[in-house]
């Protein structure tokens, strides 16, 4: 009884004290949780390479600690005076951190090749970078006047914000999107190098005046998404946020109509 009770409240706390990190926080020092498989792929690459990095790191730290400790002047005089060729250690130096390079490169050229896909979406949006706003367009909708879906997306100014607001980081319109749906956003830019950036989503796409560039996404929960612009563009190149919005699909059509 007591154990189904303990259960009982463990599952409890964990479903409702869990709060996901989809924005950036003070000290924050990880990545924020992600909300798309190709994030979590990163976020596993990071920390596997990170495991074998540490060891590596307190490896060689140690090495060059007990070389200075052990073979210091004052304490082995003569010791190895004369020796400053070793072909054998050379060569171990000299392969072991191509192959741990080798080895890092595989996936990470799988990762990103897996990332540039474009696959069949259901959804296109295209994301314009301007200073220092972003616009969007829904071109695979109409409005009742037969145009496309657009509008633009300011930074909203500290004194507009509501109780918990993101400062630097709220929008007055924000981006919404379904979830598990596959969405590809077309990045372009009227003026200036622009970056469209999204962190949970593990999306960096820089936006070019004359050149659209694709990336895409499927977003695997609901929630509300920070980032930045991330090519510095101009004065206010820290005051143009990206907001994007996950909801579910009957709130997307819902939003659609409204539109
Ligand atoms: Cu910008």
């Amino acid at each position: 009884m007591w154990k189904i009770l303990k259960l009982d409240m463990f599952q409890f706390f964990l479903n409702n004290i869990h709060e996901y990190c989809d924005a950036p926080r003070p000290w924050g020092l990880y990545f924020q949780d992600s909300a798309a498989p190709q994030m979590e792929a990163l976020v596993e690459l990071h920390d596997n390479i990170m495991f074998y990095l540490v060891v590596i790191m307190f490896g060689v730290a140690w090495v060059l600690t007990s070389i200075v400790r052990n073979y210091a002047a004052t304490k082995s005089p003569i010791s190895h005076k004369y020796l400053n060729h070793g072909t054998l250690i050379e060569l171990v130096w000299t392969i072991t951190p191509a192959l741990i390079l080798i080895l890092i490169a595989f996936p990470s050229f799988k990762l990103l090749y897996l990332m540039d896909e474009v696959s069949d979406p259901a959804i296109s949006v295209l994301a314009e970078g301007h200073q220092w706003y972003w616009s969007y367009q829904y071109s695979d909708f109409l409005n009742s006047d037969n145009e496309n879906i657009e509008f633009d997306s300011y930074m909203l100014p500290e004194e507009d914000l509501e109780e918990g607001g993101l400062r630097m980081l709220e929008v007055d319109n924000r981006v919404i999107l379904p979830e598990l749906t596959h969405v590809r956003f077309v990045v372009t830019s009227q003026d200036v190098i622009h970056s469209f950036a999204m962190p949970a989503l593990a999306i960096k796409c820089d936006a070019y005046p004359g050149r659209l560039n694709s990336v895409s996404v499927l977003i695997n929960r609901e929630g509300v998404f920070y980032g930045q612009c991330s090519e510095i563009c101009g004065i206010l190149h820290s005051s143009m946020p990206i907001v994007i919005e996950s909801v579910s699909i009957e709130k997307f059509l819902a939003w659609l109509a409204q539109q």
